[in-house]
């Protein structure tokens, strides 16, 4: 039987539901609720239940954290059974795993509506960067100079309020890439990437022209989708990569056939991904081969489809792959692929949709590169609240309206991203990341010394972690069980875990995740 579509099942497909500008009341409403609510312990880890226990019980240290998972029903439970039938009315909810009660979450802890409360590893697909409802953000939103902000949502690209110029460079241009200093904003991470496309092929038909004049040929045939006007050109891109579901990004997406069958695409060249060995440290000989093997392809591909007719004016690659399994490559072979990219006058775009945002401990995945000028462009999303990408000076579009849409972005998030700053900064979440990052992966290399038949691969840079399962039966099981016992985790790849906790998840909820994991690998062992 083909059951290509089966493996989407296992992919928490939480849908994005972002903190949006809800009635001002609400948020004081919820500040309030947040200060009132003494924390109630009503849930402790079973201790006796535990195989893995290397700290003593999670004990919260954020104010507005809840200090344990508290389970009422299995999930999802009878009110998110009435709602899925009620919306499977109108619309395919197939994806969706339970709702949610997002007045009552708090912190790392997702509530949904049958009043289960989950630790949450995944983050509505790696992008709340501080918790839920987190304190700072509220206050925000109860600020009545903001309101406005949130109100009326503009045409950014004609008519942008007073205060954007401050408030961008306050938010994105604050934590822009070493070599960048132009930022572009949009909505969501594939509309971004597909600008970033765009941008590339008209920097580099420029570069071809050697000017910025359109022929009258140029003119007239782009309305008809003819070269030399709609030109053959091409991105590179790599196998298992994820760079959205558009049509221009899905011709460069290539880690599940649901996302791709029955959609025409482009003929792009596809160049492999390194395969690697994990532990990296215990495997450099054998990975670096690996590398230069795909790099040596990614050369060979260029120069054919210039021969082909069709150059590749882009390069566009994931620092650690996500969806495609949370596959890993050295700095390396990054600053190797850079300087491929220039030698044949392709730009280098790092898409950090997923990566971005601290959760590697940088900012910026790219940073462990340890480059000056790491890319020509970078885009973002998720964590970063606001789509968009950073990019060089030469990428600039030569005219108005080429890079263009309604919204363009939302103030309102670049608002909500300068708190977030203000909060990572502030809290040294960066520094938390590394340290909560380190105890989980060292906790995953224990679980998979200790269940060697079922979990493998374990790898990971901050908390940005990833481990693999026997099979991809088993991993989904495995998800649900212990989504069952109180905490969220992801699927990726064919039969990976993936974890994607908030900025704000510190050891003892890395403990307090290990405790319960342990106890599911035991009932499948
Ligand atoms: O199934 C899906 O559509 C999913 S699940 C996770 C994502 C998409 N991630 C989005 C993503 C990404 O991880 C990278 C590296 N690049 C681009 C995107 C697209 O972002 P959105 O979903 O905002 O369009």
């Amino acid at each position: 039987m083909n059951v290509w579509w089966l493996s989407e099942a296992s992919h928490s497909g939480l849908t994005h539901v972002l903190l949006s500008a809800a009635a001002l009341v609400m948020a004081t409403s919820l500040i309030s609720r947040q200060l009132t609510l003494s924390l109630q312990n009503n849930f402790r880890l079973s201790a006796a239940g535990s195989r893995y226990i290397s700290k003593a019980a999670a004990k919260a240290q954020l104010d507005y954290d809840y200090d344990g998972p508290l389970m009422k029903t299995t999930v999802p439970g009878p009110r998110s059974q009435e709602l899925m039938k009620q919306l499977g009315e109108v619309q395919n909810v197939g994806a969706v795993n339970f709702f949610c009660n997002y007045d009552d979450s708090r912190g790392n802890y997702l509530v949904d509506v049958d009043g289960n409360r989950m630790l949450d590893l995944y983050t509505q697909i790696s992008s709340i960067p501080i918790g839920y409802n987190h304190p700072a953000l509220l206050k925000l939103m109860a600020n009545p100079n903001n309101l406005s902000t949130f109100v009326n949502r503009p045409a950014l690209g004609i008519l942008p309020p007073e205060n954007f110029p401050d408030k961008i460079t306050e938010s994105l241009i604050s934590v822009a890439p070493s070599g960048m200093t132009r930022v572009q904003t949009m909505a969501c991470g594939s509309c971004s990437n597909e600008n970033a496309f765009k941008s590339m092929f008209i920097w580099y038909r420029n570069k071809e022209r050697g000017h910025n004049s359109p022929s009258e040929e140029d003119l007239s045939t782009c309305m008809i989708n003819q070269a030399p006007g709609c030109p053959d050109l091409s991105i590179l891109s790599f196998m298992g990569g994820f760079h959205g579901r558009t049509m221009g990004c899905l011709a460069t997406t290539h880690s599940k056939i649901i996302h791709k069958l029955d959609v025409p695409s482009f003929d792009w060249p596809i160049a492999p991904f390194p395969r690697l060995q994990y532990p990296l440290e215990e495997f450099t000989r054998e990975n670096a081969q690996e590398e230069a093997r795909c790099l040596e392809e990614v050369e060979d591909l260029i120069v054919k489809w210039r021969q082909k007719g069709r150059p590749v004016a882009g390069i566009v690659i994931e620092p650690i792959q996500a969806e495609g399994g949370d596959n890993h490559a050295s700095p390396d072979f990054f600053r190797k692929l850079r300087g491929i990219a220039r030698k044949h006058g392709c730009a280098f775009h790092a898409d950090e949709v997923q990566t971005g945002g601290g959760s590697t401990g940088k900012f910026w995945a790219h940073e462990h590169w340890g480059m000056e000028d790491p890319a020509d462009i970078v885009s973002f999303s998720k964590k970063l609240l606001s789509g968009g990408y950073f990019y060089r000076d030469e990428l600039q579009a030569d005219k108005p309206y080429r890079i263009f849409n309604t919204w363009m972005g939302d103030p309102s998030k670049n608002l909500f991203l300068a708190e977030v700053l203000n909060v990572i900064r502030r809290e040294n979440l960066l520094e938390e990341v590394a340290r909560s990052g380190k105890a989980l992966l060292d906790g995953l290399y224990d679980l998979q010394a200790q269940f060697p038949g079922l979990l493998s691969r374990a790898r990971g840079q901050g908390t940005f972690c990833a481990v693999d399962v026997c099979d991809a039966a088993t991993r989904d099981r495995i998800l649900l069980q212990t989504r069952d016992k109180g905490v969220i985790l992801g699927g990726c790849g064919e039969s990976s875990i993936r974890f994607r906790p908030a900025l704000i998840f510190r050891d003892y909820h890395v403990h307090l995740f290990l405790n319960i994991f342990s106890d599911v690998l035991a009932h499948n062992k």
